[in-house]
């Protein structure tokens, strides 16, 4: 069911050629780019009439509107199942109280006398976020792009989610209702490429969307080319690739609990990945047993587990010891890496590359998908190495504020005017001396 890779014996190879050993999904987000193109600009050229017609070719309903209106919210939420609002708000609660605390106090740094540099953070005055639909209603991924950007204090947060036939064209109900536990009262049922284009450009009319400065959000490949589409006009958070778990384990882990955990995540999606990298053979096949009867007694198992765990993307990584372990994490960079190792917490904070990490024997995915009050926007397909997951900072400016009095720029003048000239921009150097009855550059100034 699950490949094995085994890099134990020679020295494992440094940095990319290290990667290129793992398994990996393809996820050719270029490729998706010439499709998506012409829809963004007919959404540009066209606005709502545009989004209609889209409406009616890939979701198959016929929309008279794609704002939704503040009834539907009221009423998605009204007839919500009552464990699953306890639980929302729940999910909700913890997440206010980590991101909240992630909020930035400006901080001001007195460089010289008289001379300060504040670094002050600015929220995004405007978000749209993008909620999936199809296979993947998550509720859970509204919670967790909302309350970042509203505790990073945006004042205009609103939504955008396919269309669902079977619920009138609206879309799915406990999305809607999460966006009424959530106070996100601005919602369009419009989805994929065109629900990124119409907040980056905004529509007119009636029925028309204001521009947005960012959007966040899980989607598919067609979101993700069309994030890539519109990077530079707006702020994005990642290009969402299939979801991913890595598990560091050594022979002290249960292999029923890190069965249970590959499968957790390979139940998104055919292209998910599911990696377990261990020094302990034991471990491994203990493993692979566990996943025939587990995944046998679940659900989505012929559409998504089981191509997931026997693609290319999975397997059970076999090396020597924790510190092969370690260099090979980090050379994957998994979205989420789970530590069941024997003191897990000291080897969690040798991590280096992961979206999330999970710590030890009671801290599964799962928890961090729905109610660890972390947050389950993180980076996907190695971008790990070089990005994070969603959080206020993402919907967050740092500004430098520069306040230098007549003295403190006198002061530095003369290096200034000396950089101007080795770069060959005198015009610069003139902006200083024009301040100061000039001399020569290096001497005194008055
Ligand atoms: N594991 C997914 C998020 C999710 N899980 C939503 C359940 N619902 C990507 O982090
Ligand atoms: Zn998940």
């Amino acid at each position: 069911m699950i490949s094995r890779i085994d890099l134990r014996g020679d020295s494992l190879p440094e940095g990319g050629a290290l990667r290129d050993l793992l398994p990996r999904a393809e996820f050719d987000v270029a490729a998706a780019l010439d499709k998506v193109r012409p829809i963004c600009e007919d959404v540009h050229h066209r606005g709502t009439a545009a989004l209609i017609e889209y409406a009616e070719k890939f979701d198959g309903v016929r929309l008279d509107r794609v704002r939704v209106p503040a009834e539907a919210l009221a009423q998605a939420l009204a007839e919500l199942d009552p464990e699953v609002r306890a639980a929302l708000e729940e999910s909700i609660r913890r997440a206010r109280i980590v991101h909240r605390e992630q909020r930035r106090a400006p901080h001001t740094t007195q460089v010289v006398p008289g001379g300060t540099v504040t670094e002050k953070w600015v929220p995004v005055e405007r978000v749209g976020l993008y909620a999936p639909g199809g296979r993947s209603v998550y509720p859970s991924s509204v919670i967790m792009n909302a309350v970042p950007a509203q505790e990073a204090g945006v004042e205009s947060v609103a939504l955008a989610s396919p269309p669902q036939k079977e619920f009138g064209g609206l879309p799915h109900p406990t999305i809607l209702a999460a966006c009424a536990l959530l106070g996100v009262y601005e919602v369009y049922a419009v989805g994929g490429a065109q629900a990124v284009a119409m907040f980056a450009y905004g529509t007119s009319g009636p029925d028309g969307c204001a521009p947005a400065n960012m959007v966040t959000g899980p989607g598919n490949i067609w979101v993700a080319a069309a994030k890539r589409y519109f990077t530079g006009r707006i702020g994005i958070d990642t290009e969402a690739g299939p979801t991913e778990i890595a598990v560091l384990a050594d022979d002290t882990a249960d292999p029923a609990h890190v069965a249970s955990d590959l499968i957790s995540q390979a139940e998104h999606d055919p292209l998910a990945a599911a990696v377990l990298v261990t020094d302990s053979v034991a471990l491994a096949e203990a493993v692979e047993k566990e996943l025939e009867p587990q995944v046998a007694a679940t659900k989505h198992v012929e559409d998504r587990i089981k191509p997931a765990l026997a693609g290319r993307q999975s397997a059970i990584v076999l090396v020597d010891g924790l510190e092969e372990g370690l260099r090979v994490v980090d050379a994957y960079g998994a979205e989420h890496l789970e530590i069941q190792t024997a003191d897990a917490t000291a080897v969690a904070e040798r991590v280096k590359n992961a979206g999330a990490i999970f710590v030890g024997p009671y801290a599964p995915v799962s928890l961090g998908d729905y109610c660890a009050g972390s947050n389950h926007v993180l980076p996907t397909g190695g971008c790990a190495c070089h990005s994070s997951g969603l959080s206020v900072q993402s919907f967050l400016r740092g500004i430098h504020i520069v306040d230098y009095s007549r003295d403190a720029l006198a002061d530095v003048a003369h290096h200034v005017v000396t950089l101007a000239e080795a770069e060959d921009l005198p015009a610069h150097g003139a902006a200083i001396k024009a301040r100061f009855d000039w001399k020569v550059p290096g001497e005194e100034v008055s």
